[in-house]
């Protein structure tokens, strides 16, 4: 499609301003269509971009080596820039908008010369769904294309859609222009000068430098996170950072559950579980974000905004999570995991049996024992949510599905139990505020060492994080609203010799069965200090082979471990200042008493 067959006005002017600055060579506007992503896909490969794998061992798919200072999100690089720094709040970068903005044009100017620019209409949610949000993200970059269309409802219906209505400008450049006759590299980026910049007054992308995922497709950390958390405030809905499931029991009563992990907790295996309980089923809504609203039955109706998986591979396996695999095995993207000799791809802890040769991904030769991993540790697939074997049958209904259940969790190797039921709305959003989860990686700071990561958002609100919480209170003060219950759970509890106590995966659905009961108002619990707990037996492990003795150890409350959580609370708080709701003090201090 041409850049005259836009019928929109504000994107018209848009799509002329932002060539005239970027000065491309040419303008496609995406239609969506197999034909568009196969022509890109082919000019990829041609160029270098792509490596097409082999077609009878993964159809339709390609692989992908990024340039090895372009491997991940750059939270650093990322800013949040609202008129005054007290909006961004303390854990968010802050610029000023206007100054972020001159700073921005002298980068995008003449920035895609020798390049294409793209033009790319997206839908966030089901076509015609309520819930859902329409961006148009304009780059210079193929792989940015050919991934949104798998991760986004792409194109042509959608512009029909958005006809003159309004949308959410996303700016993208890899930020390498081309001279005369200079040659392209395979994966063009700037890394020395990387900026992800949110507007949120403005609702407003401009991200430079990167072609990496949550920096350069902006319709999901960026758009569906970042700018709609604030929409979400001022439009009274929520914008999360959550997995949706379905969960049916054995007698065939369906319900929803949202979940928010931090990362490194799993939630992509959560969201796609095989329950070990026969007669349980769980279904997949999405595995990343959730946009809600109420319904006029009070309920809050959740749709996924996104339209794939762009997930973690290496860890990925039969064993931890089948239906991802299932989900990948054909029309995907791989980006820097490893190829084998037979023109497949590999990562770590995929099989159980390393491969004897691979090719890894900054393109060596590898072999096992080599000292080097073969695939790079945020190595990512993406894959279109039509083809897990488990996605539910409303996952692009535009109604939404209502939500009874809020997971909140993290990793913890002591004091937290399995799980543990909110007393209420309110002491349910103080669960969420303190939510926090131990290091793995030894990336930036020590393993082990606990690290707060409110309602999983803390790279991911796009407005002050005390805001945030006030906002989920006020949720919750919703005349007729039917509101889900809040669960907090622990998969990662260990015994003195730093062994799991809870064999975790599919026997997970031991809890989520202990949820769905307590949401029909009818599995049994024990108040403790920090909220309900299922009482002894209330937890079915028929033929799990775990004793009782273990279970207690599992759920088992210390009130002095408790205690001594208190002042790490007290300090996360404390970086909000004023600003902080006032019912967060008023949780930690009933906390703090019922601990006696
Ligand atoms: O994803 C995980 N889940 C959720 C699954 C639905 N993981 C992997 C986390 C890293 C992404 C888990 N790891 C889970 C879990 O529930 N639990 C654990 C911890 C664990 C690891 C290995 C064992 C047990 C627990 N192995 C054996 O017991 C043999
Ligand atoms: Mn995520």
């Amino acid at each position: 499609m041409k850049a005259d067959d836009i019928k929109n006005e504000k994107l018209k002017a848009w799509v002329t301003e932002t060539a005239s600055m970027c000065q491309p060579d040419r303008i496609e506007v995406c239609d969506g269509s197999q034909e568009e992503y196969d022509r890109l896909s082919a000019r990829m490969v041609e160029s270098g971009t792509y490596l097409k794998l082999n077609e009878d061992k993964r159809p339709g798919s390609y692989l992908c080596r990024s340039d090895p200072d372009d491997v991940a999100r750059v939270e650093d690089r990322t800013f949040i820039c609202s008129k005054n720094e007290g909006e961004a709040g303390p854990t968010n970068n802050w610029r000023d908008p206007d100054e972020m903005k001159e700073v921005l044009k002298g980068l995008f100017a003449g920035s895609m010369k020798g390049r294409t620019m793209y033009v790319i209409p997206f839908c966030m949610g089901p076509l015609g769904s309520e819930i859902s949000h329409i961006g148009i993200e304009i780059t210079d970059s193929p792989y940015v294309v050919c991934n949104m269309r798998i991760m986004t409802r792409m194109g042509k219906a959608v512009l029909d859609e958005l006809a003159d209505g309004d949308f959410i400008p996303c700016l993208h450049s890899v930020g390498a222009p081309l001279a005369e006759s200079q040659k392209d590299v395979p994966w063009p980026c700037n890394p020395d000068n990387k900026y992800i910049v949110h507007f949120p007054d403005e609702r407003a992308i401009w991200s430079f430098g990167s072609g990496y995922g949550g920096n350069a497709l902006l319709g999901k950390k960026c758009f569906a996170l970042r700018i709609a958390s604030v929409m979400a405030r001022d439009q009274g809905w929520l914008a999360e950072h959550m997995l949706i499931m379905g969960l049916t029991s054995p007698e065939g009563e369906k319900k929803y559950i949202a979940a928010a992990f931090p990362s490194a907790c799993g939630k992509t295996n959560l969201a796609m579980l095989i329950p070990s309980m026969p007669g349980w089923k769980v279904e997949c809504v999405g595995d990343d974000i959730a946009w809600m609203k109420f319904g006029d039955d009070g309920r809050l109706y959740a749709i996924n905004p996104e339209a794939g998986f762009f997930g973690v591979a290496p860890g990925t396996s039969m064993a931890s999570n089948e239906n991802a695999i299932h989900s990948l095995k054909k029309n995907s993207i791989f980006t820097n995991v490893a190829l084998t000799p037979d023109g497949d791809v590999w990562w770590e802890e995929m099989t159980d049996d390393e491969p004897e040769k691979l090719t890894s991904w900054i393109n060596e030769e590898w072999t096992p024992g080599c000292g080097k991993k073969a695939s790079h540790p945020n190595a990512r697939f993406t894959a279109p949510l039509s083809q897990c074997p488990i996605a539910d049958a409303s996952w692009d209904d535009p109604k939404g599905v209502p939500i009874a259940a809020f997971l909140f969790g993290g990793r913890r190797s002591s004091v937290v139990p399995l799980v543990n039921e909110a007393f209420n709305w309110q002491h349910g959003v103080f669960l969420g505020a303190t939510m926090a989860s131990e290091k793995t990686a030894a990336a930036a700071g020590k393993v082990g060492e606990l690290r707060r990561d409110p309602f999983a958002m803390l790279p991911f609100c796009g407005y002050n994080m005390a805001d945030y919480f006030s906002h989920w209170l006020k949720t919750g003060e919703k005349d007729g609203a039917d509101l889900p219950k809040i669960f907090y759970v622990n998969w990662f509890r260990k015994d003195d010799q730093g062994k799991f106590l809870w064999p975790g995966y599919g026997e997970n659905s031991r809890v989520l069965k202990w949820i769905f009961e307590r949401v029909s108002e009818k599995g049994e619990a024990v108040e403790t200090p920090i909220g309900y707990l299922p009482k002894e037996g209330a937890i079915d492990v028929s033929g799990m082979g775990i004793s009782e003795e273990e279970m207690t150890e599992i759920l088992k409350v210390d009130p002095d471990q408790w205690k001594a959580e208190l002042q790490g609370i007290r300090d996360h708080f404390k970086r909000f200042a004023d600003r902080l709701p006032q019912e967060m003090w008023d949780e930690l201090k009933a906390l703090e008493e019922r601990l006696g």
